[in-house]
């Protein structure tokens, strides 16, 4: 059950040529309704086939536009010289985190003002947590760490406690912090799940924008087919990034089948020799058994459109539901075999402990949080970096 983050990689085998765009292997085919040819190319303006030639133009254009929107916000002009990108992203980490830190910090500067660490300290110091969202596991574990290092270094004053309990974070975080290599196969199929509403498609959005900053080709699969607004949506996103997106016709009147889109979207991305390839898909809830079969088929059928794919199962989770994420993690994880985490709205809580309570509940094999999400904006998001993080959280 729990393969969750070891090596899932499996033996490479030869690809077989796929040839019918839009035709699924019959067995693999969702629902008997289904409607493969309702799928269409969709360019940002364009409800047509896109020619081929119309991604790999993009990146040169794009670079200098968008690294200028990596510079914190009151830097306009594309003069401006440009700054290291996670400078900017260092700020935007502290602001997205300004909740938190209210909250959070403040709390804990209130104890570590100084005075003598005894039992009432570390009973204070345990509420915080527990009420930051950390979790009982990563708490104890916190704790106990904090008390050998107390005892190890001989600390007498609670002043002395913050940096002990930011490198004691850092410690517990920092092993989340795996980044995504997307160069290990192309396209580089990135299947993106979740419950509704917690960012999926706000954080393919931005991660398009991310991988284009790179040189990376991307396409988008707009595989949530359950509400025309979703579509709509990354289509949006698709324009904004200059892109791709595959989607299923509005008007086709077919039976929605997200595995379809996604399929011919892995087609469309090989024949082009796109880069990467995110597929949205839409949102469920764990205890919606009917869907979570129905996601595990998606994955199945994009392997069918190219073996091994998806190369990668990000969930999405939403920072503001606290200990739920821990569950959803398991959940999801459970069906889709999840290899990496999104964590978004870290602007929106007032808690930042959501990513230690995981750490804590996989204290051997932990997830990799791919990425965080501290705002709407299309920068708003970036691999997951422990020293970086817990900095912004308190100082
Ligand atoms: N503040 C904030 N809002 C976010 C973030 N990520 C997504 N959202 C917002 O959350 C809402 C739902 O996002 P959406 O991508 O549609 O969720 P989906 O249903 O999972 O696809 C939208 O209003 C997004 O703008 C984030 O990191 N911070
Ligand atoms: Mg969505």
């Amino acid at each position: 059950m729990f393969n969750f983050f070891k090596s899932k990689k499996k033996p490479v085998k030869p690809t077989p040529e796929v040839t019918a765009e839009s035709e699924l292997p019959p067995e693999d085919t969702i629902e008997a309704e289904a409607e493969p040819k309702a799928i269409s190319e969709v360019t940002p303006e364009i409800v047509s086939e896109a020619a081929p030639e119309v991604v790999p133009e993009t990146i040169p254009e794009v670079i200098p536009e968008t690294e200028a929107a990596l510079i914190p916000e009151p830097v306009s002009t594309g003069e401006t010289q440009p700054k290291p990108k996670l400078a900017g992203f260092a700020s935007r980490l502290r602001q997205g985190l300004s909740r938190a830190r209210q909250n959070f910090g403040n709390q804990l500067s209130g104890l570590f003002g100084g005075g003598k660490i005894d039992e009432d300290l570390y009973e204070e110091l345990e509420t915080i947590l527990l009420t930051s969202d950390t979790g009982v596991d990563a708490t104890n574990l916190l704790l106990e760490n904090l008390r050998k290092r107390v005892k190890r270094e001989n600390l007498t004053d609670a002043a002395e406690l913050k940096i002990a309990l930011q490198d004691i974070l850092v410690e517990l975080l920092d092993p989340l912090a795996r980044p995504l290599d997307t160069t290990t196969q192309t396209p580089f199929v990135i299947m993106i799940t979740g419950v509704n509403g917690d960012g999926k498609t706000t954080s393919i959005g931005k991660l398009a924008n991310y991988f284009k900053l790179q040189g990376k080709s991307v396409l988008l699969a707009a595989g949530d087919t359950f509400r025309a607004a979703a579509r709509e949506q990354l289509m949006a996103w698709g324009e904004r990034n200059d892109i791709t997106v595959i989607a299923q016709e509005s008007d086709s009147g077919a039976k929605s089948d997200p595995a379809a889109v996604i399929f011919d979207a892995v087609n469309s991305a090989k024949a082009r020799g796109i880069d990467i390839v995110l597929a949205d898909t839409a949102g469920r809830l764990t205890t919606q058994l009917h869907l979570m079969e129905e996601i595990k088929k998606v994955k199945r059928v994009i392997g069918k459109a190219m073996p091994d794919a998806p190369h990668e199962v990000l969930l999405v989770l939403d920072a503001n539901t606290g200990q739920n994420a821990v569950t959803q993690v398991k959940a999801f994880d459970e069906a889709l075999d999840v290899t990496g985490l999104v964590l978004t709205k870290l602007d929106g809580t007032a808690k930042g402990g959501v990513i230690a309570a995981i750490a804590g509940q996989y204290p051997d094999n932990p997830p990799a949080l791919r990425f965080i999400g501290v705002g709407e904006g299309i920068d708003d998001l970036r691999p997951f970096n422990a020293r970086d993080f817990v900095e912004a959280l308190f100082d």
